[in-house]
């Protein structure tokens, strides 16, 4: 039996319920220096964070998240909170010489993402890591698909095409939920979706985003306030109450960038492209082909590979279920696929990995700086309508 890594998680919601899963998966299906111990979980609810620790398999539950901080027999603590309480969390748990998990968007603001970042790389020298959580990088055809790119399969890249389409917000009876309030979500589709595009962009392409010309929208500005059963992300209009009170972020953010490896690339992500749950795409046009991920068909990857003879072109789909792919090995024989699931438990994977042999895990705090610089880019881009510089970490 290999040594704990005793983990406390901070939120219990769609993300806490992720990431719960994987840490109950991970150690057994990869072979990692580390064992995961679900230690404790806290949330503000005690009948909600009781319930959520029987049912995702914690061992005991709070209400008080400094209390998972100050616990001995805590190592890691993952923060699955809304954005607005990412910050004071992670900075508390590093101080005390914990490993932090914390999930996407970094912070609510560049200030915020700027300290955290300088706090992680501090406490780098006493050993400690932390890692921001952009799971769709682990995607096992996003990680082939960055692999295809270093290898130079493709060449130079040209283009970059990336939508990230969701339509759970088209009813304008949908209730002010957390995640429509700047104070609590920092922004929008921008924050909580546009980012996984331009993490998932960046990774496979190598290429960092420099300047941006953007414009963002906000189609319905009041919403029914929610009622208190409604929820932190409630799924429908139910459980909202008369009142209306104003939405604050943006329903969709578009935007053109150049990335310093000479590639242009379009970005969209919205909350109302009816139709569309979670239809996320990344297409990359190079010298030598083309590679396309579309999340709703995510065990496969489209290739075209321009090098072979004129009669052979074509776009090829990838199964990525073999061995050989990212991740695969681990999982069950060629052809069987897996699912959104998944992602968190490679991320898990990685994350217990590099604490266990002593590295820095990837996406850093300041790899997420990053993506909080160009996430304000857009913003202040959209605001100016003129193109806009990515500032530097
Ligand atoms: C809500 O839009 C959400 O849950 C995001 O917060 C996640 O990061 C995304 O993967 C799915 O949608």
């Amino acid at each position: 039996m290999s040594e704990q890594l005793r983990v406390g998680m901070v939120g219990y919601a769609f993300m806490g319920a992720a990431h719960s899963q994987a840490w109950r998966t991970v150690n057994r299906f990869f072979d990692l220096p580390l064992s995961a111990r679900m230690r404790v979980v806290c949330g503000r609810s005690p009948d909600g964070v009781a319930a959520a620790a029987g049912k995702l398999g914690w061992e005991t539950h709070t209400t008080d998240w400094r209390e998972v901080i100050d616990r001995d027999d805590v190592d890691l603590v993952d923060i699955c909170t809304p954005g607005d309480t990412h910050a004071e969390i992670a900075l508390a748990a590093l101080a005390a010489g914990k490993h932090v998990m914390c999930e996407k968007p970094l912070a609510n603001s560049v200030a915020e993402a700027r300290e955290m970042a300088a706090a992680a790389t501090a406490a780098q020298a006493r050993g400690v890591r932390s890692m921001c959580g952009f799971n769709y990088r682990r995607v096992p055809a996003v990680a082939l698909m960055q692999r295809l790119v270093a290898a130079g399969r493709i060449g130079a890249i040209r283009h970059v095409r990336a939508v990230y389409l969701q339509d759970w917000i088209v009813d304008p009876e949908f209730p002010l939920v957390w995640r429509l309030r700047k104070e609590v979500a920092g922004s929008g589709a921008l924050g909580d979706i546009g980012a996984h595009i331009i993490d998932m962009t960046q990774f496979v392409t190598g290429q960092s985003i420099k300047s941006v010309t953007a414009m963002t929208e906000t189609f319905v500005p009041t919403r029914p306030l929610p009622s208190a059963s409604a929820g932190l992300s409630a799924a429908s209009s139910s459980g909202a109450s008369a009142a209306r009170g104003d939405v604050t972020v943006d329903d969709a953010a578009l935007f053109l960038a150049r990335l310093d490896g000479g590639a242009i690339a379009t970005y969209e992500a919205t909350r109302f492209a009816t139709g569309r749950k979670n239809g996320i795409r990344v297409e990359l046009n190079g010298s030598l082909g083309s590679l396309v991920f579309d999340f709703e068909r995510m065990n496969e990857l489209s290739f075209y590979d321009a090098t072979l003879p004129t009669a052979d072109q074509g776009f090829s789909r990838i199964l990525v279920t073999e061995p050989d792919h990212p991740y695969m090995a681990a999982w069950w024989p060629p052809g069987h696929l897996i699912g959104y699931e998944h992602s968190f438990t490679h991320e898990m994977r990685d994350l217990i990995e590099a604490i266990g042999v002593g590295k820095d895990p990837a996406p850093s705090f300041t790899d997420a700086l990053q993506i909080q610089l160009v996430l304000d880019a857009v913003s202040r881009s959209a605001e100016s309508t003129r193109w806009t510089d990515v500032e530097s970490v």
